[in-house]
């Protein structure tokens, strides 16, 4: 967050310009959205402001846009009209809040003034109070502004809660409120309470000890430490204490993979069988800000018990069958990296040495799932992030090796469809640096693909793969239908209708790589590979857990 710049005092600010000052102070340059009458008035402030609207062809979209921003570069905003724009957004704003990503929604509504004797004025749904209700089930915090007394309050608390907790916020702004002048107020911005210091010391000391005396910790590492910002305590930790780590699915790249204590994604069966055994065999796993979810946790594969674990998040402390009240995640962190956790002898860990590195590529054989994910690990540079939607885009990247400072960004637990192509745009603009490879099936990709047409307005390069399995290849290997079929579209074709771009048909290794080289090259616009798979191809993720599922049956 940006210093404070103090709007007390200054009297003669409206609700308007307040709002937009607040998302200036938390140093968010875009706001993603659609505008409509509702909202108008406030779009043109917004567009006299430094900030720049991203207009996107759909409200879900726009939502996954800054979602992704959020993740990438701290915090981020949409701004949409009334329910027919706001309620569209909803499933967006949903993932947002179940993977903790702090996206502020701004929707614009009916004046105060217009909903005197309850008129059946356009987009309502059932009463004008509607939208609001929905959105206090999906954000942290949620506010109408219809009160210029308290509005500057209201804002403030909606953008605290959503900075501290990293989850959404509502702000509804109805359309005779934006030129109001609001109530100056001298309530100060709310601070975490520091952790009670001896509750903190009884933590801490229990930790070290459990820590010390154990045979083989292992660190698991969540994504917790990416959204607020504490990898660097998590390599000091690791290097300072040679224990080695793993991360979950949804925390992968919080570290970076190359690293000689890295161990893999740990995520039951799903993830390699070497991680899960050396986890699950440790005597004291340090779980760090990880969501316990069944897909980062390899839908109930995974064996960790509380007994051998310390669980540390921003929501809970707990150390074996001990719970801590209180306990700030960072001020737990800390103490750790200060107290005295014994250096041990750095691990060896020969099986890490895959032969990844080494892809010969035989040109004329048909691209499989496998290979594609083994040559993309070859294929990625330092200045690339992969957005992967879900479906084999997501399990085969368990086995991507992500570079250093490198972004991973997908919806792991909520798993919505569609969220990579215009994930990749709020990605790019929050960090300009590094170019999107997005990884998406085609069932996804007709969901939301056609927002490549937002990134060739904005001039963003992403390279698209679309794994083109004919359908919904995951379905298909929980049950067959002919539900899982879908239409077939030309994707390399795309280029012609958005008139940029580039397009590949990718059957063999050897197109493959002739498209990846090509698709570095065309720094301009978008690359879109069509990489046409066996329908019942599937990445070795899914195929492990398949395997590994059905010894259980
Ligand atoms: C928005 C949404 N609708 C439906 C689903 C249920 N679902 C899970 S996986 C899947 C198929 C995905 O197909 P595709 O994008 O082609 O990826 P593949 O499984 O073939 O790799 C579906 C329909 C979902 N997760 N999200
Ligand atoms: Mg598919």
């Amino acid at each position: 967050m940006k210093e404070q710049t103090s709007m007390e005092g200054q009297g003669a600010v409206t609700i308007g310009e307040y709002l937009l000052g607040k998302l200036q102070e938390y140093n968010i340059q875009h706001i993603f959205g659609i505008p409509g009458d509702y909202v108008l008035r406030f779009y043109q402030l917004l567009e006299q402001s430094p900030i720049q609207h991203v207009g996107m062809t759909r409200e879900d979209a726009a939502g996954y846009a800054a979602d992704a921003y959020a993740r990438v570069s701290g915090m981020s905003a949409v701004c949409i009209t009334y329910c027919v724009g706001g309620l569209s957004m909803t499933n967006s704003i949903a993932g947002a809040y179940a993977e903790k990503s702090p996206v502020i929604v701004i929707s614009g509504s009916p004046g105060i003034k217009e909903r005197e004797r309850n008129p059946l004025l356009h987009h309502k749904v059932r009463d004008f109070l509607t939208q609001k209700r929905i959105y206090e089930q999906i954000t942290v915090a949620s506010a109408l502004l219809d009160d210029p007394i308290m509005a500057f309050d209201e804002i403030d608390r909606v953008f605290d809660a959503v900075y501290r907790y990293k989850r959404p916020g509502y702000i509804e702004l109805p359309r005779d409120m934006v030129d109001v002048r609001g109530q100056v107020h001298h309530r100060p911005t709310v601070r975490d309470l520091p952790s009670p210091p001896e509750v903190l010391r009884a933590a801490v000391v229990e930790a070290v000890d459990f820590i010390n005396k154990s045979e083989n910790p292992v660190i698991l590492a969540g994504v917790e430490l990416h959204r607020f910002g504490f990898q660097d305590k998590l390599l000091t930790l690791m290097e300072t204490t040679n224990i080695p780590t793993a991360a979950t699915l949804l925390g992968k790249s919080v570290i970076q993979e190359k690293h000689p204590l890295y161990l893999g994604i740990y995520e039951g069966a799903m993830g390699r069988e070497e991680v899960c055994q050396f986890v699950e065999n440790s005597d004291c796993v340090v779980i760090l800000g990880a969501f316990m979810t069944d897909i980062n946790l390899g839908i109930d594969t995974a064996n960790l018990d509380r007994g051998r674990s310390i669980y540390a998040t921003s929501e809970k402390i707990s150390i074996k069958y001990h719970t801590y009240e209180d306990v700030i995640f960072s001020d737990f962190l800390d103490s750790l990296l200060a107290a005295p956790i014994r250096k041990r002898r750095p691990p060896t860990l020969d099986w890490l040495e895959e032969p990844h590195e080494l892809v010969d590529i035989k040109p004329d054989t048909s691209i499989t799932v496998r290979r594609l994910f083994d040559i993309l690990n070859k294929f990625i540079v330092d200045d690339m992030m992969v957005i992967a939607d879900i479906g084999d885009s997501l399990f085969g990247s368990i086995d991507l090796k992500m570079h250093q400072s490198m972004d991973f960004v997908s919806p792991a637990y909520y798993t919505s469809m569609g969220f990579a192509v215009p994930a990749s745009i709020g990605a790019q603009l929050g960090r300009p640096d590094q170019r999107p490879l997005v990884l998406v099936g085609d069932g996804a990709f007709q969901m939301t693909g056609l927002e490549l047409s937002t990134s060739v307005r904005l001039g963003l390069n992403p390279i698209v793969i679309v794994l083109n399995n004919q359908g919904y290849g995951t379905e298909r290997q929980l049950q067959e239908g002919m539900f899982n079929d879908i239409g077939e579209w030309h994707y390399s074709r795309l280029p012609a209708v958005l008139d940029a771009g580039r397009g590949f048909i990718v059957r063999t290794e050897g197109e493959l790589d002739t498209a990846l080289r090509k698709a570095l090259a065309n720094t301009e616009s978008f690359t879109i590979l069509d990489v046409q798979l066996e329908k019942l191809d599937c990445s070795p993720a899914l195929m492990r857990l398949a395997e590994r599922l059905s010894r259980k049956l």
